[in-house]
């Protein structure tokens, strides 16, 4: 009876410890589950597991959650109190990041944790249009990024979490906004980074190539780039912008080859095209 509740004992412990963030940690909801991600048991609508059609297409599972704007399940929020939950500060993660899609109506997506301090939201939200593709997101969760939503201590509730939940809301809130709409959302990673990823920027496309008058450049949605170059081959700047313009007129540039060079949070790709 002693070794059997000891045993017990014992796994309720190794649970509770398995549970804690870590870093690198990611819900990929390949599992088929909606990996502890849930609402007030009143909702009828809650979080579920869609098998197909996430980020990478067809058997790529992604969770789903829809709030219909009136009544029990109005709110676009979510919760999770188990392995989003600890010490975020303790295992360096800086930043929550994730990819994601909204139908119906744009989400002003933000983090909110509960926890040591009380509730704390993340001060600026991610905007997540409607009907774009899937996107990547980055919410910085550094004590700098949050404001108080009836908390005391932002640094001790970043270092034991006791709930984290990502909601849609206008200004900091604890309870989403009343809207109806659909959040899809996979690859939810605690990050100790901010920087961008590679392929975030392996999206940057240019056309036509060659071209004589216009070149289009593309991107994923919502990268925040911070500088377009562009470089004649003898390396002479001939344009650049802080911002991403959707095309650059480039009709009285010189016949030849160009070099163009986007750069988005401390990554950098260049691309050639001709102009003709
Ligand atoms: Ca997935
Ligand atoms: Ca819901």
């Amino acid at each position: 009876m002693k070794a059997t509740l000891l045993f017990l004992f014992s796994i309720l412990i190794s649970t509770s410890v398995l549970s804690q963030v870590f870093a690198g940690q990611i819900d990929d909801f390949e599992s088929g589950t909606v990996q502890s991600w849930a609402e007030g048991a009143q909702s009828p609508n809650p979080p579920v597991n869609i098998s197909t059609g996430g980020p990478n297409g067809a058997n790529d599972n992604f969770l789903r959650n829809v709030s219909s704007g009136a009544g029990p399940g109005s709110r676009m929020v979510m919760f999770n109190q188990n392995q989003w939950t600890g010490n975020f500060t303790g295992q360096s993660i800086i930043a929550i990041k994730f990819k994601a899609k909204a139908t119906t109506n744009s989400l002003n997506i933000r983090i909110a944790f509960d926890g040591a301090g009380g509730k704390i939201c993340t001060t600026n939200a991610v905007t997540i249009n409607s009907g774009s593709p899937w996107t990547e997101v980055t919410i910085p969760i550094s004590s700098s990024n949050f404001s108080l939503i009836g908390g005391t201590n932002i640094s001790q509730t970043l270092q034991n979490v006791n709930t984290m939940r990502i909601l849609s809301s206008a200004s900091p809130a604890w309870e989403g906004d009343a809207i109806s709409a659909t959040l899809d959302i996979d690859v939810i990673e605690a990050s100790t980074t901010l920087s961008l990823d590679d392929f975030q920027l392996k999206e940057f496309s240019i056309s036509p190539n060659p071209a004589s008058a216009l070149i289009q450049l593309k991107t994923q949605p919502n990268l925040k780039v911070d500088n377009v170059a562009v470089f004649d081959l003898l390396g002479k700047q001939v344009y650049t912008s802080k911002v991403l313009e959707s095309q650059i007129d480039i009709s009285k540039w010189s016949k030849g080859m160009y070099i163009i060079k986007i750069s988005a949070n401390n990554f950098s790709k260049t691309e050639r095209f001709l102009k003709q």
